[in-house]
């Protein structure tokens, strides 16, 4: 057993027990399901099925379109299940996460004990008793990975594809700074076991390939960029008819604010999202300005990633005001911000 599961030996060893004693297992996932949660809860049906257990999967919402890669996605009912031997909440970091099923359904969920499985650091208590399995991982899938080997439980090929798809997909293919030796180590005996890194990075980019079309809006929304504050403020607009036709469907500057961010010289990035009737600014920086930039702009955010919504719907003079700002808050603090 490594350092970091021997610190939650007990709450372990009574998951352990509660598998052991079930012939039904829920697995239940934040109401809006992401790439971790879903690719973990795939994961663990295919374990505890290889237990011979009962495996039921449950998420207020239906699994995004770009989550529909791995088999089994569809399994994941939206109807919670009447029975039960207990539960196992998978990365869910707070209540806020899974608010819609706990006030539908958190009465019949007491009804069984409940196993957190979680790798969030700023965790918050749910308001109820939970078996707390919540070591140091860059995902969900790390801590389940790491347990499956320490209690000898088999890892099936399908298994090994979905744990590693979902560890990719949280640790951005092992390059985020929560990666650590055991999220290689764990990738390392899931590639054992079957998961084939070339194979999942085709399925990812398949998943999320752009149209023809859209990569012509990407290059012309990336020709629209201009370059302010000396090329350290670089600022797009996403057009009203371009936000328009897009709604619901894909967010245009989801193509362009990556390039933008690690553009030379580049210190903060700013595009305006101008549904004509308001504009929301995202931003993005690579050294810490964008979160403190958001908040001045009456926003908030985390260091290199915020996000505010413009007073006007004018995006010229929005444009300059941000401008403004950023030449006040580099001159106010320019080595904070260098
Ligand atoms: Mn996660």
């Amino acid at each position: 057993m490594t350092t970091q599961l021997s610190n939650f030996k007990a709450q372990i060893d009574r998951f352990k027990e509660l598998v052991k004693a079930s012939t039904t297992i829920l697995v239940v996932q934040p109401d809006s399901p992401d790439g971790d949660s879903m690719w973990t809860a795939l994961g663990l049906e295919e374990i505890l099925s290889d237990l011979d257990k009962q495996v039921v999967m449950y998420s207020y919402r239906e699994a995004e379109p770009y989550l529909r890669v791995y088999e089994g996605w569809d399994r994941v009912g939206q109807v919670f299940p009447k029975a039960f031997d207990f539960t196992i909440i998978v990365d869910t970091g707070s209540p806020a996460l899974i608010k819609s099923t706990l006030e539908h359904h958190q009465a019949k969920l007491l009804t069984k004990p409940v196993v957190v499985i979680d790798h969030h650091t700023s965790r918050q208590p749910f308001g109820f008793d939970t078996v707390d399995v919540v070591f140091e991982a860059v995902a969900t899938a790390e801590q389940v990975t790491a347990i499956a080997l320490d209690a000898g439980w088999d890892i099936n090929e399908p298994a090994a594809y979905k744990l590693t798809a979902a560890i990719l997909s949280d640790s951005l293919n092992l390059t985020t700074s929560g990666t650590t030796a055991q999220s290689v180590q764990m990738v390392a005996e899931l590639t054992k076991r079957g998961a084939n890194l070339g194979e999942i990075n085709r399925i990812r980019r398949q998943a999320s390939a752009l149209t023809a079309e859209q990569v012509h809006l990407k290059g012309k929304l990336l020709s629209s960029i201009e370059y302010l504050a000396d090329g350290r403020l670089a600022v797009a607009e996403i057009p009203p008819l371009t936000v328009s036709d897009n709604l619901e469907k894909f967010e245009p500057y989801n193509m362009i604010i990556s390039e933008m961010q690690w553009t030379k010289g580049v210190e903060l990035v700013a595009v305006f999202k101008n549904y004509g009737t308001k504009i929301n600014v995202p931003m993005r920086s690579v050294y810490g300005v964008a979160g403190p930039m958001a908040k001045i702009m009456g926003g908030g955010g985390h260091p290199n990633a915020g996000a505010y919504r413009c007073e006007t719907t004018d995006f010229e003079a929005e444009k300059n005001k941000l401008a403004v700002a950023f030449a006040t808050l580099k001159q106010e603090t320019p080595d904070a911000v260098s």
